[in-house]
């Protein structure tokens, strides 16, 4: 089956999740958006009224299946081609990883949107600046000291073992965008998480993402995503 990935052809944003977990599993998949005419047939989809009409991009359609959300988007993918764990107890507990990750997801975005995504981030550069110290001085440390302990905990490779799943992926990603936006302040940051580094260096070699990485397929990181660069940002 060639899944039809939807979502916005210019930027990484949400949609990066689930393109690295496609490209690590080496599925079939084209990048609907990316292609002529693209943003109209996701456009098109989303306005459908019967089935099963998604809120936002990212979403997928695999066969008859339409799904919507990163975290369920990945859920889906996770089980069908060995990125999750096989018991229910094990994929459950990926897929709150998941959600927490959509969390800091967004909290990440507000960091140059905090009062929100309709104004333009220059019109909201003061309570950026104001969002983004307290981003930094309370939620990273809390968010990846969370996943940093997780990592340490079990001692393994990967957040559940000795396979990757599609939340080291997200994590690989997390660390990256961190890095991107913020070169300064992840920088002196690093030193707290030094497993989760290590597991960002393991998911880079993976073959698969390895040859992702060097292709055109990974859109640069830019200020139309949800990891921006403002030099003003980065303390
Ligand atoms: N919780 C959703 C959020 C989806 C979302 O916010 N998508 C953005 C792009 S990254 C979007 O296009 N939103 C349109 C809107 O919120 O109106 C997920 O994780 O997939």
């Amino acid at each position: 089956m060639r899944y039809e990935l939807y979502y916005w052809g210019e930027i990484q944003g949400r949609g990066e999740y689930v393109r690295l977990a496609l490209e690590d599993a080496g599925a079939d998949y084209v990048d609907v958006a990316r292609k002529a005419n693209g943003t109209g047939a996701m456009m098109k989809l989303m306005e459908q009224k019967r089935g099963t009409p998604p809120f936002a991009p990212p979403f997928l359609k695999a066969g008859k299946l339409l799904i919507g959300q990163t975290a369920n988007i990945l859920l889906y993918l996770g089980a069908r081609h060995g990125l999750a764990p096989k018991t229910e107890g094990g994929r459950l507990w990926l897929h709150q990883l998941q959600l927490t990750i959509t969390d800091f997801v967004l909290e990440v975005h507000d960091t140059h949107h905090p009062l929100g995504p309709s104004l333009y981030y220059e019109d909201q550069r003061a309570p950026a600046k104001k969002r983004t110290e307290e981003f930094w001085n309370e939620r990273v440390p809390k968010y990846l000291g969370y996943f940093e302990d997780i990592v340490t905990a079990n001692g393994a490779a990967y957040v559940t073992g000795r396979r990757a799943t599609y939340v080291d992926l997200s994590l690989f990603q997390l660390v990256e965008g961190l890095r991107y936006g913020f070169p300064k302040r992840m920088k002196a940051f690093e030193a707290d998480i030094p497993r989760l580094v290590a597991l960002r260096d393991r998911v880079a070699e993976r073959p698969n993402i390895k040859a992702y990485l060097a292709s055109d397929r990974r859109i640069p990181f830019n200020e139309s995503g949800i990891f921006r660069h403002y030099r003003e940002l980065d303390g």
